[in-house]
């Protein structure tokens, strides 16, 4: 059973509208949404609790927002701000463990089962995170701990702003009494009213139903509303790994022998590595770039340089220098890449010397 596993779930307090009212005190205590314009059709990405009181909501459109609180202050948003106290969060987290599954730039849950701090007690590190979160960024946080992943992320809902609850494992089994449905992540609007129609409300509801109707109803996902509503949720926290490169190479069909021929490989591997980095490492900053040559003897070489960004210019003269080394062999693979800073350097640079690269992919 995983009861004895102690989750926390942190949440900051309307994140990007936080974000702005720090650092512009003349939106303080007025209805403020960070967001498209009207005239770009753009939606909602979060307001601050003043401007929620009218309804304003994520993933609104601006247009629906301005009819609901016609004085709205409409911002644009600073991601560059957001992504870096982002870093600053999670350099805070690294502290109390190393078991940490980021969800989005400002929220995360945390396995702290085997923390030392405070005497190993949840509920006092979860505090301990906060104060420092405000102490760091003066952005309040709130946040949930239980014994379970879902449950954490249910009760760091519960005191916000600026608050938490906690959900010890001898009161799992009384919270899930009261529990709707709709709180189980996945369960939206359309599950929800499902359910409803089903005359299931709450975890307890689902506990006392016939199991198989419910799996024949809603097939897979069926199971993991009977899971959780049963308090079972034994996925692992994912911290993954962190990405040191993102890279991208093609071996030629057949292999080729000038400059300007590897030039042209190059500049359609320079679109793909943009649009993974883009994919796959939007929120990351880029340390250097390299190229990488595999000649007809298979003999491979990799020419390297310090950059913060993408540079087409400077990746042909890597190009070319990586292309002198082969004195005139056949060229069999282009590859392109770029390293990235680690995101816990925060204002110390410590982790910098494990950029490592790994070519063999
Ligand atoms: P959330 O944590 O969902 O929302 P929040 O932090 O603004 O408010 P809460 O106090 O309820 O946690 O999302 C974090 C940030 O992600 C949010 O500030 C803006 C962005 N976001 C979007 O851009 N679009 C969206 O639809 C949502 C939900 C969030
Ligand atoms: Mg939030």
């Amino acid at each position: 059973m995983s009861n004895c596993r102690k989750i926390i779930h942190v949440d900051m307090d309307c994140f990007y509208a936080a974000v702005e009212m720090r650092d512009f005190p003349e939106y303080r205590g007025k209805p403020l949404a960070v967001g498209g314009s009207r005239q770009t059709r753009g939606v909602i990405s979060t307001s601050n609790y003043e401007a929620r009181k009218y309804g304003v909501r994520s993933a609104m459109p601006t247009q629906q927002a301005l009819k609901l609180c016609p004085h709205l202050i409409l911002v644009a948003g600073r991601m560059q701000v957001y992504k870096d106290i982002s870093k600053q969060i999670r350099a805070i987290f690294q502290k109390y463990t190393d078991i940490i599954e980021p969800l989005s730039l400002d929220e995360a849950y945390l396995d702290v089962t085997d923390c030392k701090l405070y005497q190993g007690s949840a509920t006092l590190i979860a505090e301990a995170i906060r104060d420092e979160i405000f102490r760091v960024t003066q952005l309040t946080a709130s946040a949930g701990v239980a014994p379970i992943k879902f449950l954490a992320k249910v009760a760091s809902d519960i005191n916000k702003p600026n608050g938490q609850c906690v959900i010890p494992p001898e009161q799992v089994d009384e919270f899930l009494k009261t529990l709707p449905l709709r709180k189980i992540p996945g369960v939206g609007k359309v599950t929800e009213e499902k359910l409803l129609g089903m005359g299931l409300k709450t975890c307890a509801d689902v506990q006392a139903y016939d199991r198989q109707t419910l799996l024949k109803r809603f097939g897979k996902f069926g199971e993991v509303i009977i899971n959780r509503s049963f308090g079972c949720d034994d996925r692992a926290i994912v911290s993954h790994r962190e990405r040191k490169s993102v890279g991208v190479e093609t071996t030629l069909l057949q292999d080729i022998f000038t400059l300007e021929q590897c030039q042209s490989v190059l500049v359609e591997l320079i679109d793909e590595l943009k649009s993974r980095v883009e994919r796959n490492a939007p929120d990351r900053e880029i340390q250097k770039q390299v190229v990488k040559l595999k000649f007809s003897d298979f003999v491979q070489t990799t020419v390297e340089h310090q950059t913060d960004s993408i540079n087409e210019p400077e990746l042909k003269q890597l190009l070319e220098e990586a292309f002198e080394r082969g004195y005139g062999k056949g060229i069999r693979l282009v590859g392109v890449s770029v390293g990235l800073h680690s995101t816990a350097q925060c204002e110390s640079n410590v982790e910098m010397k494990q950029l490592g690269f790994n070519f063999n992919h």
